[in-house]
């Protein structure tokens, strides 16, 4: 069985984009648990196709080609992530902040929180100050999800949130932030609440929006 896992991650790491569906297909099919599949399986390689990326062995294509087949993954998984049914309990607007083009942690935050039974408006990457306040004007969500990837972004994070405040609606929604270069400590200095996965997303929001 965690043949399967091995297999799933070491897919992400060759960036065997046609395979992938098949094999968390298999893995479900074989009665893996979804969440195990996307922790032991799509994660873990990613995770290792991150170190390498560090160390100078995997270069931005090579990386975007691993992005791909992991959204694939994603794809097939899913549907099997969310719990059936779940009561409504409001929606959520989500963006990655101006100047970072990762989307992977936030459409999984997504994925998350729609199982769970919100209403997701994904505004998708590289998303300016301007166009999130529009966002939570227009949709005004109980939640406004940012996130950030980069050292280089997290300036822009912060922007947002001061725009919220220019334009009156930051007393109106609750704010959750998260990416691996955000920290709880930044989080209140910028006025927002910090979960550290998509998991803990979900229970933040839960707790923020008193569903
Ligand atoms: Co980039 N990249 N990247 N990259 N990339 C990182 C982030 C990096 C850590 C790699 C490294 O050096 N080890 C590094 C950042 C270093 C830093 O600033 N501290 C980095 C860099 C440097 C860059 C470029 C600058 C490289 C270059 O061009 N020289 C460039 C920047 C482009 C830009 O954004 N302007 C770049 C580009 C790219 C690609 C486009 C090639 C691709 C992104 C494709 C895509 O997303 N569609 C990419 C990728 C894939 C990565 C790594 C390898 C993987 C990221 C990922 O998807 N992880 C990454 C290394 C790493 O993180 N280990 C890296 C899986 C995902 C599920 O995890 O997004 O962390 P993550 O989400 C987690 C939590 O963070 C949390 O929940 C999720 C798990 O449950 N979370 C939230 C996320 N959002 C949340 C929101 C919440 C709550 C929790 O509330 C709303």
């Amino acid at each position: 069985m965690s043949d399967l896992f091995e297999k799933i991650s070491g897919c992400l790491l060759e960036r065997e984009a046609g395979k992938i569906q098949g094999l968390v297909k298999q893995a479900l099919d074989a009665g893996l648990a979804p969440k195990d599949i996307l922790n032991k399986g799509l994660l873990a390689g990613m995770s290792e196709v991150g170190v390498l990326f560090k160390e100078g062995e995997l270069f931005v294509p090579e990386v975007l080609l691993a992005a791909k087949t992991m959204a694939l993954g994603m794809e097939t998984l899913g549907p099997e992530l969310k719990d059936g049914e779940a009561p409504k309990k409001g929606k959520v607007v989500l963006a990655t902040v101006k100047g970072d083009l990762h989307d992977i942690g936030i459409k999984l935050v997504g994925l998350m929180l729609e199982g769970a039974g919100y209403e997701v408006i994904n505004m998708g990457l590289d998303v300016p100050p301007e166009t999130i306040v529009k966002a939570v004007a227009g949709h005004q969500p109980k939640i406004l999800g940012l996130c950030a990837l980069l050292t280089t972004t997290l300036g822009a994070m912060k922007d947002s949130m001061e725009a919220l405040r220019e334009a009156g609606l930051y007393n109106n929604v609750k704010v959750i932030v998260g990416g691996a270069v955000v920290t709880d400590n930044y989080a209140k200095d910028i006025g927002a609440h910090y979960a550290a996965d998509a998991v803990r997303a979900v229970d933040l929001a839960d707790q923020l929006a008193g569903a």
